[in-house]
């Protein structure tokens, strides 16, 4: 399955209530991501990290909203860049950086898919769905943003305009543990599929992502899987600033990478949310390197391929 992946990091931080996740694309650097993934014959390219200038601060209506500048930035430069490396290579990598950064790819992937005349279909690992707008942000961080853009399901100046909103109806999110009322509401507005840990202790990982992934072979669709660190459980992945109980296990979540890989239908992966600061002896960053390494083909035997 090897090919060409461009590897971009996006060091940003505002997003989150602490600081850290600035440092989250040289700790999977220093864990041997770039090796990792050319050991599996892939040509990878990495393209470094990112940076957006300094900014005048823009004020919001609500003021729980911190670093509102720096975000539209984020928004703006990371969508051109992830489309720039959707169109240049088989399956780019965007290395956050916190949440916010999603903002910007999926837009620019969905791009990408529009020009491929294809839909673009969302597979989210996540403790939260990370549904809110500028208006409903009780914390202002604006990590808990970016997929409510991503749909286009609120004006989000000055963010620059969504001018490829997804499908909700295409979006899967698994994991989901944590949900503000106002993001409870727009999951049941939108019918966005949210496979929250009890649907995951009831039936297992392996039969919503099937029935996803026929899904978009059905459409053929393009797959982008947005990976948020917390979607793990924080006893063997806690380089997170939000861990919330009782997660992904080490098991799901490999199970989860190896069909997603075995699939051949992902075409871009986001990895946000490590805060190296947080993590102990570079563990988590190992476990993220691993996951990717096992969705870009690793597997510990060989066997039949088998399509989903
Ligand atoms: N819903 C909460 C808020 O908006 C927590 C959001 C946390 N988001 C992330 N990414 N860590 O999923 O503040
Ligand atoms: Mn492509
Ligand atoms: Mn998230
Ligand atoms: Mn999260």
């Amino acid at each position: 399955m090897a090919g060409t992946s461009i590897i971009l990091g996006a060091p940003i931080q505002i997003g989150a209530s602490q600081p850290g996740c600035i440092m989250g694309p040289q700790s999977l650097r220093t864990a041997g991501f770039v090796q990792a993934l050319t050991e599996l014959g892939w040509k990878v390219t990495d393209q470094g990290d990112l940076s957006i200038p300094p900014r005048a601060p823009i004020a919001h209506p609500n003021k729980a909203i911190h670093d509102l500048a720096e975000a539209s930035a984020w928004v703006e430069l990371l969508t051109e860049r992830a489309y720039a490396a959707a169109r240049d290579s088989d399956l780019p990598i965007f290395m956050g950086g916190d949440h916010l950064m999603s903002a910007g790819t999926i837009p620019g992937v969905s791009r990408r898919a529009a020009e491929l005349g294809r839909p673009l279909f969302v597979l989210w690992l996540d403790a939260h769905p990370d549904l809110h707008t500028l208006d409903t942000t009780a914390s202002g961080n604006l990590h808990g943003t970016p997929m409510a853009y991503a749909c286009g399901l609120a004006d989000f100046a000055p963010y620059p305009p969504n001018a490829h909103p997804i499908d909700p109806r295409n979006v899967c999110m698994m994991g989901i543990r944590s949900v503000d009322t106002a993001e409870a509401a727009r999951i049941k507005e939108t019918g966005i599929e949210v496979n929250d840990m009890r649907a995951i202790d009831e039936t297992g990982v392996m039969a919503p992502l099937k029935a996803f992934l026929a899904r978009v072979r059905a459409a053929e669709g393009i797959l982008h899987v947005s990976f948020d660190v917390d979607f793990l459980d924080p006893s063997f992945a806690p380089a997170v600033g939000t861990t919330v109980p009782g997660g992904a296990t080490f098991r799901e979540a490999h199970l989860i990478m190896e069909t997603l890989g075995d699939s051949g239908l992902v075409a871009s992966l986001d990895l946000v949310e490590l805060n190296p600061f947080l993590d102990e002896k570079g563990r988590t960053a190992k476990v993220l390197r691993d996951f990717t390494a096992s969705l870009f083909g690793r597997r510990v035997l060989d066997r039949m391929t088998r399509s989903f």
